[in-house]
């Protein structure tokens, strides 16, 4: 047997698991072991990175004895069955105290399930989520893990050394026990969504709204960066709509098939908010937008359906620019907004202790999502840990009061002229939703309190009510077991 010598290892070695061992392999005092099912692939990274001094595994128990104690390996393979199956692998090699990570894109409840099954074996497994992609993976992630407290002592200062340094804070913090991590990084997959459509509807109005070009817009959009709306997304959003396709000479945005795909991410941050009960509504209608936009055959059959006659009419240019801005910051704090709703309500049902701002911190560097924002959500829970709303806090009750009527403008105007804005206009319903004295749900309680007799609580007196809509429609007081 080989005497140990790496402090961690890698399974799994495609694009995100070589990067992130080139990463670790940089850092001082790492020694990194790696293994990928496929041997071939092993020998190619080695080939290629003889620098990093990674020490080489043909097999799962090869890879176990390499690694001193506690042996720590982060797992980089395909989401799902995959997973399941390397960690069977590890398991059967490794000893109680040791630690599995599981670095890929997994649902935070096969998160849960794998940590239970894997702690009564006595070894550690933590669900860690990873972003930033390839780039993020070899320079530098954000990095959100889960698990127990006793693998993060071990993992912790591995973890800081390979991850993105935000104002000289490293942009990983244990964010909670077992799936607390991979939901976060589901949330921040669905606040992703929703930032992205909410750019792409703001260069959408632009262009329908003054006929600017694509380079032209990608102009004012590099000028966005320089204020509130500074971030990796809209720095992006310049440099594609700034790029020319070779072939055509026309804007590429132009020659790029308008379907938009996903992984499902943004999916299961909906499916989960619907579970708890969150209204997400802006990542919602990210995600249906892209739905929508590859439904070809919907949007074919559609084509010659009644639109509005007018088109919309901007007399004063740079301010419509303006109104869009303020609509696009307004509609992406409620869209961050939505998104910590519902790790609060995560947290709640599923019992982590996460620190609101810790996340916000951990995101301002790395991921896809970074902005220079962020530190104001930071400040927002560090200033009130309890916060209801982030909406509330009073910088973004500020920032929100400041564009609403910028941001009222834009959504009237999309309606009148036929363009659809689904997140600007499903952020604002949100907002006056959340702000308004009354809602109709009354009168939904009154309708189902008709036709099923689910009962209903009144504003003037506790208890449970139900009319007698079938009888002489007089009020009695009802048991609440519907
Ligand atoms: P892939 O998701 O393409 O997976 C390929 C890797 O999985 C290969 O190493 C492959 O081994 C291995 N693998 C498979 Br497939 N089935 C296996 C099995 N039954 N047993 C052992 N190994 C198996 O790699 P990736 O694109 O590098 O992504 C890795 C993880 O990172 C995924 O979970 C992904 O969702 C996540 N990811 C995250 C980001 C991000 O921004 N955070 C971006 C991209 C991906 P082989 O070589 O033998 O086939």
């Amino acid at each position: 047997m080989t005497t140990p010598t790496a402090n961690i290892a890698v399974v799994g070695l495609a694009v995100m698991g070589s990067n992130l061992a080139r990463n670790l392999a940089s850092r001082e005092g790492n020694v990194v072991a790696v293994y990928n099912r496929t041997t071939a692939k092993t020998d190619a990274l080695l080939e290629a990175h003889p620098e990093a001094g990674f020490v080489k595994a043909a097999t799962v128990q090869e890879l176990a004895d390499s690694l001193v104690k506690p042996r720590t390996a982060i797992i980089m393979v395909k989401a799902g069955r995959a997973t399941d199956a390397v960690i069977d692998e590890l398991v059967s090699v490794f000893e109680p105290g040791d630690i599995i990570v599981d670095g890929g894109n997994a649902l935070f409840t096969d998160t849960i399930r794998r940590e239970k099954a894997v702690r009564e074996t006595g070894i550690n497994f933590v669900g860690a989520g990873i972003s930033g992609g390839e780039e993020g993976a070899l320079k530098g992630p954000s990095i959100m893990p889960g698990g127990s407290v006793e693998a993060w002592e071990t993992l912790g200062p591995i973890l800081r050394s390979i991850a993105a340094v935000a104002e000289g804070e490293p942009c990983v913090t244990h964010v909670g026990t077992d799936g607390a991590g991979h939901f976060v990084k589901m949330i921040h997959n669905g606040i992703e969504y929703a930032d992205m459509q909410l750019i792409a509807e703001a260069y959408d109005l632009i262009r329908q709204g003054t006929g600017k070009s694509p380079a032209e817009i990608a102009d004012i959009v590099a000028e966005w960066n320089s204020g509130d709306l500074d971030s990796y997304l809209i720095e992006i959003t310049a440099e594609v709509l700034r790029q020319v396709d070779a072939a055509t000479g026309q804007p590429l945005v132009d020659v790029i098939l308008d379907s938009a795909g996903a992984k499902g991410t943004g999916a299961w941050t909906v499916q989960t908010a619907l579970d708890l009960g969150v209204p997400v509504s802006g990542i919602a209608e990210a995600v249906f937008a892209r739905s929508l936009s590859s439904d070809r055959e919907a949007r074919a059959a559609a084509r010659d359906l009644p639109g509005p006659d007018q088109t919309w009419k901007v007399d004063d240019e740079a301010a419509f620019v303006e109104d869009v801005r303020r609509a696009l910051y307004a509609s992406k704090i409620i869209a961050y907004s939505q998104g910590f709703d519902e790790i609060i309500a995560g947290a709640k049902e599923y019992g982590w202790d996460i620190s609101k701002g810790e996340i916000a911190k951990i995101w301002r560097g790395g991921c896809i999502i970074r902005a220079r924002f962020l530190n104001r959500i930071t400040e927002a829970y560090e200033t009130d840990p309890g916060l209801v709303s982030l909406a509330t806090a009073p910088y973004f009750r500020e920032a929100l009061a400041g564009a609403q009527d910028s941001w009222r403008r834009v959504v009237a105007g999309a309606a009148m002229s036929g363009i659809p804005a689904p997140a600007f206009a499903a952020s604002l319903a949100y907002y006056d939703g959340l702000r308004a004295e009354r809602l109709p749900a009354s009168l939904v309680q009154g309708q189902r309190d008709f036709f099923g007799a689910h009962t209903y609580k009144r504003v003037d007196r506790e208890g449970t009510f139900h009319t007698l809509w079938s009888g002489d429609r007089t009020e009695i007081e009802a048991e609440d077991t519907h």
